[in-house]
């Protein structure tokens, strides 16, 4: 396969002005029937041939302007249909494909699962369905006519407006789809089967009525008020925050057991992996409650940002995901605690995106960069305010509604609504080079800035010094108690002016800019701006501070065969916090949360797993010893005893409880565990069960065994709720668990079809340090395996999966021999897919 790149975009010789599908469906064999009226570019030369993409079909026949071309007249190979001279001037071209939907475990382009024929097409699954100019700038009008059998597939859906619908022979009918606007064709949709829906209105603030539905099986649909929740409110805050509208009578959301993804937002038609719509407080935690408000608002925001203003091209890619994770952390932020959702996201941030940005992960059609681009448009937030922010969205949506377009148009519409000159500073602006993209800029870094005095109190701001310039800070004559500084170059200093005592700097409130800080901040600094700092990003982010600096400097200790020791003053740090009445309890729980393993591995020269992981354990282990009592007296002010409700100090109680039941279940004390079976036992929702069922399980032993078999007994019907029970198990650190994983292969709750099952064992069992990269290669031949399986099934899957490899040199010796045996195993098998080829290959180089 051959990479591409950037620089190798080249504006369409044709358009296509509309789309007429119509689809026979048929589990077996379907027929897709396209008629698209074909407009040549300006530009074109009369002789351009026109290329359109294709994978897997069989081409029955070709028709320019109505007339049947002959062999010679086109070429078609794996890839493509050729069409080497169409006429000068429009004319309308008609394909008839034939498709496999039941045999297309891909879960891309057009495919029947569970009952239901769904499509998922982003980023390059339409040219599954039909011959196509399959890339994002070809944005066209779209009617839709669907035929199938009445009885199986009573409900037809795509994108739009309903325009037709009635009964047919052979016990079939149909219906007709007409989408007024214009769009790529990673945004088509289509849905038939057996489902029912949830109906309700929103009305808009212009006075137009919008109905909603959303569509699950039969008996689903009661677990559908909160995700129709959140879409009501989603509507509500894009008009509230960015004026904007939604621009439909109707707005579909279907919920589908089998999907490669989250969810995707086409238009009018959002279809949903169902863990992120279905809840119950029963079957669903808090963590999946707050998942489903952020993803079903990300889907719906995305109608603005990436729908009516789309991407050029996939290299373009974060200038839709970027801005709408961006929207989406935004409406979560207004919808609970917005410190909290930053330390949460920042967490993600560091997990995941890091390590991912400096391995060979970096393709631009993966969609790797989201958090990191919304942290890129957060910073223009940051630079230019609220109101500069909403004057930059508002122009960029009146010069770019109905098109595609990239990052650098972005950036021009902020700098031009604000007379800004922030050069050097672009959306897709990475550092350090990635693969495929060598060229970076320098940067322009927001530093939120704030000094605290003596008494941990802001000090106010009125100028720095910078430039060889007295800039003042203050606001209509007031001074300020956070300034942002903006760094440009390499060296610069600012000097603050007005300063009356010796102040403790709290730099980079908020993270206002996705950087690894280094600062001569001492310890004493660090834990007084954890006991004082009124930013409380930064209150938390001193604290991690000190406990990555604590657990690398263990992990040293750890491998000297030194014995560990915790430091009493990070004890007590930590015990103020968890003592203090005045903090929100989720902070809390987050602030006693110690840095991830994927995050100090990332810190380290050589990653040590079971260095990291040992220390992690130990660290946790001490804490709750030391503050058995304090942790003791959480779980009791913090039972649950009120009907489970959505909503930030219930969900914060919670999370502050089983935080300290986890550490305590740690030390492996009768007294404790008992506790925690208690509270699994008493336990009305999932969050606090599954909270106490996982306290209990870190420990291997009989009440390990008795409640794992207990809840899979209660839950057994929930597939989701089993999911979680597979996950749980997986990612189990208690060493030689891969003999358990391989077993629950065999278990038949689970199916390799179906990617949740194989992102809850699989992935699961990646994200445990200890049996993933056991060192007698084990875990590694288990993925290795499992790969080469998995691909002859879900290629897309299986990628995600393999991408578990990419950072393998990063390791030992030892441990990058076994791995890059097993890549190259992988890289050898029969058939192998791009997308595993991709990442493998990249992997090795
Ligand atoms: N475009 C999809 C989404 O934003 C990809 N998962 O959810
Ligand atoms: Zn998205």
């Amino acid at each position: 396969p051959k990479e591409i790149f950037l620089k190798d975009y080249k504006k369409p010789a044709y358009y296509f002005d509309t789309v007429d599908l119509k689809f026979l469906l048929d589990e077996d064999k379907t027929h897709v029937f396209s008629k698209i009226a074909v407009v040549p570019a300006d530009d074109a030369s009369a002789s351009s041939p026109l290329v359109l993409d294709g994978s897997d079909l069989k081409l029955i026949s070709v028709k320019v302007d109505g007339k049947e071309l002959n062999e010679g007249d086109f070429l078609v190979d794996s890839r493509h249909l050729t069409l080497s001279s169409p006429p000068t001037g429009k004319f309308t071209l008609e394909i008839v494909t034939e498709i496999y939907p039941q045999n297309n475990t891909s879960l891309e382009g057009l495919y029947k699962s569970s009952g239901n024929f769904c499509t998922q097409c982003e980023a390059e699954g339409f040219r599954k369905i039909t011959f196509f100019q399959d890339h994002p700038d070809i944005m066209a009008k779209y009617t839709v006519r669907i035929e199938a059998d009445k009885t199986k597939y009573p409900v037809l859906l795509s994108n739009g407006n309903l325009v037709g619908q009635g009964d047919i022979e052979d016990g079939k009918h149909f219906s007709i789809w007409e989408d007024p606007f214009k769009k790529p064709s990673y945004l088509f949709a289509l849905v038939a089967g057996p489902l029912e829906s949830r109906d309700d209105t929103f009305v808009t603030r212009s006075g137009r009525n919008v109905t909603l539905r959303i569509w699950t099986p039969p008996e689903d649909l009661r677990k559908t008020a909160h995700a129709m929740y959140s879409l009501k409110q989603s509507m509500k805050w894009d008009e509230d925050v960015f004026g904007l509208e939604y621009d439909l009578d109707l707005f579909n959301i279907v919920a589908v057991p089998d999907f490669n993804m989250g969810a995707m937002e086409n238009k009018s038609l959002n279809i949903f992996n169902s863990k992120l719509v279905l809840a119950t407080p029963e079957t669903a935690s808090d963590a999946d409650y707050a998942a489903i408000l952020g993803v079903i608002g990300h889907e719906y925001f995305h109608n603005w940002t990436g729908n009516r203003v789309t991407c050029r091209d996939w290299f373009q890619l974060s200038l839709k995901e970027g801005l709408t994770v961006f929207r989406d952390q935004e409406f979560s932020s207004d919808m609970g605690s917005r410190p909290v959702k930053r330390i949460a996201d920042v967490s993600k941030l560091r997990n995941y995106q890091y390590p991912q940005d400096s391995g060979p992960m970096a393709h631009p059609v993966r969609p790797h960069s989201y958090i990191k681009g919304a942290e890129v448009v957060r910073m223009y937030k940051t630079l230019l305010g609220s109101q500069g922010f909403r004057k930059g969205m508002d122009l960029y949506f009146k010069r770019h509604d109905g098109q595609a377009v990239t990052c650098e148009d972005f950036y021009a519409a902020m700098r031009d609504a604000n007379d800004a000159d922030f050069a050097n500073f672009l959306l897709c602006q990475e550092l350090p080079p990635t693969p495929g993209q060598s060229v970076k800029e320098p940067m322009f870094i927001p530093v939120a800035t704030g000094l605290l005095d003596s008494h941990g109190k802001d000090m106010p701001l009125s100028s720095v010094y910078h430039d060889g310039k007295l800039e003042s800070l203050a606001i209509e004559g007031k001074p300020v108690y956070t300034t942002v500084l903006r760094v440009t170059k390499k060296e610069e200093e600012f000097v603050f002016s007005d300063v009356p005592e010796q102040p403790v700097p709290s730099l980079l409130r908020g993270f206002s800019a996705p950087i690894r800080l280094q600062s001569d901040l001492s310890d004493s600094d660090l834990f007084f701006l954890l006991a004082h700092d009124s930013d409380e990003f930064n209150r938390w982010e001193a604290g991690q501070i000190l406990a990555r600096k604590l657990m690398l400097s263990l992990v040293e200790d750890f491998q000297q065969n030194k014995p560990l020791h915790l430091d009493a003053k990070f004890v007590n740090g930590l015990k103020s916090i968890l003592c203090d009445k005045s903090l929100d309890k989720e902070f809390i729980a987050k602030a006693m949360t110690l840095p991830g393993e994927g995050e100090i591995l990332d810190m380290m020269v050589v990653a040590d797993p079971n260095a990291v992981h040992a220390v992690r354990t130990f660290i946790r282990k001490e804490l709750a010893l030391q503050l058995k009592a304090d942790f003791l007296r959480t779980v009791q002010e913090n039972q649950t005893s009120e009907q489970y409700e959505f909503n930030h100090t219930n969900m914060a109680r919670r999370a502050l409880k089983n935080l300290s039941l986890a550490y305590l279940t740690s030390l492996e004390d009768p007294a404790c565990t008992e506790l925690a079976l208690n509270e699994y036992k008493a336990a009305t929702n999932m969050t606090d069960q599954f909270a106490a069922l996982a306290a209990i399980t870190q420990n291997p032993g009989k009440y390990h065994d008795e409640v794992l078999a207990d809840f899979y007994d209660k839950w057994q019907h929930e597939y989701l709720v089993v999911n979680k029970w597979f996950a749980l198990q997986a990612v189990s650190d208690i060493p030689g668990n891969v003999e358990n994983v391989k077993k629950l292969l065999n278990h038949p709750a689970f199916d390799l079809h179906n990617p949740n099952k194989v992102y809850s064992l699989l992935g699961g069992f990646c994200g445990s340090l200890v049996n993933f990269h056991a060192k007698d290669g084990s875990g590694y031949q288990f993925l290795g395996e499992l790969v080469v399986q998995l691909d002859k099934i879900n290629p897309q899957v299986a990628s995600r999966m393999v991408s578990a490899f990419s950072r393998w040199k990063r390791y030992d010796e030892t441990r990058q021999k076994l791995a890059k045996a097993q890549l190259e195993k992988i890289m050898s098998a029969n058939g192998l897919s791009e997308n595993v080829y991709e990442i493998a290959s990249k992997s090795l180089a």
